[in-house]
């Protein structure tokens, strides 16, 4: 099994009732009026980015405008203007802007996935929701593990999730489980003894960067220790 396998597998994923229900709806009867003349992809977002990459973003969920729509993680929604910018600058990103599955931009070194891949009402998932999803990142960290370097949290879901991941690949988590804030860092330890670096940020929603809760030179400060 290969990360495009992996992909495919979780594009065809019905498994959770409520959120196959929202997805759908969205895009079918649900559609933001500026995007009522688009088609909206409406099943779950795969990986997007670099199947070799050292570092691993991992987020919440789809946005139900944005990945929801385009079908990539992260794309066509203000959050995703702002971490692409950052990758940009930090030079994983071919481009600064995303704005469709076909608009060229390429990452290096770094793979996009998330938690729950499943656009959830109000951006919240719920714990069985989460479970469910669960073994699809359990999949993504055991196919790129071995050149994996470090992981970027974007907020406390995600941050909790690779964490319980990590556990259950065997990996080493320190113990007490290492508390999310924006600039944590953990030391995870692969079974053949490999550190694997474990940053937190605050998540790029619009609610952070446009209340500068998150700022740029924050994100770049991060991005910098990957
Ligand atoms: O399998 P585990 O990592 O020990 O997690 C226990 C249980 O809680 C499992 O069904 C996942 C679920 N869960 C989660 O994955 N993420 C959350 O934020 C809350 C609960
Ligand atoms: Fe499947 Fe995850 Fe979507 Fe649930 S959230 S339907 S487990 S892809």
């Amino acid at each position: 099994r290969t990360l495009d396998d992996l992909n495919a597998c979780i594009t065809v994923c019905r498994a959770c009732p409520r959120l196959v229900e929202w997805r759908e709806s969205v895009a079918t009867t649900g559609r933001r009026a500026s995007f009522a003349d688009q088609p909206y992809w409406g099943r779950p977002v795969a990986s997007f980015g670099d199947p070799a990459a050292e570092v691993l973003i991992v987020g919440l969920a789809p946005a139900a405008n944005g990945a929801n729509r385009t079908g990539r993680m992260f794309t066509g929604d203000r959050s995703g203007d702002w971490l692409f910018a950052g990758l940009f600058r930090a030079g994983y990103a071919s481009q600064p802007t995303a704005f469709a599955a076909g608009d060229g931009l390429e990452l290096a070194g770094v793979r996009i996935t998330a938690p729950v891949r499943c656009a959830p009402p109000g951006n919240k998932p719920t714990t069985l929701e989460k479970s469910t999803c669960a073994p699809w990142l359990d999949r993504e960290l055991e196919l790129t593990e071995p050149r994996l370097r470090s992981i970027l949290a974007l907020g406390l879901i995600g941050w909790d999730a690779v964490i319980r991941a990590a556990r259950r690949r065997g990996w080493g988590v320190p113990s007490p489980k290492p508390k999310f804030t924006h600039g944590a860092e953990a030391a995870l330890t692969t079974p053949d003894g490999r550190s694997i670096r474990l940053v937190g940020s605050y998540h790029v929603s619009q609610q952070n960067t446009f209340t500068g809760k998150l700022t740029e030179a924050m994100f770049d400060e991060v991005l910098s220790r990957l």
